[in-house]
């Protein structure tokens, strides 16, 4: 049976510690579904469909990866999906809370489903979307943080916008 993961996120924008994560489940499972949700304790900077067109460009060199988005529940949809698994990065010790909060939360909705953690490239265990938009706030150089198209998004978004 072909082994189906999804990597769940808010990709507010899409950085190269995601695209580690996304590369490094491609390699273990036969498709890859990258998906978009809109995480409720954030504020997002890109609308969905603009995270969705980033993430389209990105990973558009992997053949069993593909974009999706969803406004509900994550254990929901991977039911729908007939996923396997969902698969998560971990950077620093600091992530470990959170998920382990969501995951027990998870496995109480659907126990069949499981969660695996990929530990990122040390190179960008300090990266998140987060700090790389507060840097191209400010005209910042993220060049070697997220790909090309992110970079000139971000500089669209922020020329466009009041800091
Ligand atoms: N290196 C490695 N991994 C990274 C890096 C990095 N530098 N940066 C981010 N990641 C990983 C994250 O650990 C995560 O696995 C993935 O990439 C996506 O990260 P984010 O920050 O874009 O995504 P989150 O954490 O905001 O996503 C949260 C969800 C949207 C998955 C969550 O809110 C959710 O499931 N929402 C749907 C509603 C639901 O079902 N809630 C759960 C019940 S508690």
């Amino acid at each position: 049976m072909a082994t189906l993961a999804i990597c769940p996120g808010s990709f507010d924008p899409v950085t190269y510690g995601h695209l580690d994560i996304i590369e490094r489940a491609a390699k273990v499972f036969d498709h890859v579904v990258v998906t978009v949700f809109n995480n409720s304790a954030k504020n997002s900077l890109f609308t969905v469909e603009e995270r969705k067109a980033l993430l389209q460009q990105a990973t558009e060199q992997y053949s069993n990866v593909s974009i999706d988005s969803s406004s509900g529940l994550l254990m929901n949809y991977a039911e729908e999906k007939g996923a396997n698994a969902i698969v998560r990065g971990l950077r620093a010790v600091s992530d470990f809370e959170y998920e382990m909060q969501i995951t027990s939360m998870n496995r109480k909705l659907n126990e069949d489903i499981e969660t695996f953690f990929v530990m990122t490239n040390n190179q960008y265990s300090f990266l998140s979307s987060s700090t790389v938009k507060e840097v191209a706030r400010f005209h910042g150089d993220v060049s070697e943080l997220v790909p090309k198209i992110v970079d000139s998004a971000l500089k669209e978004k922020y020329a466009n916008m009041a800091r």
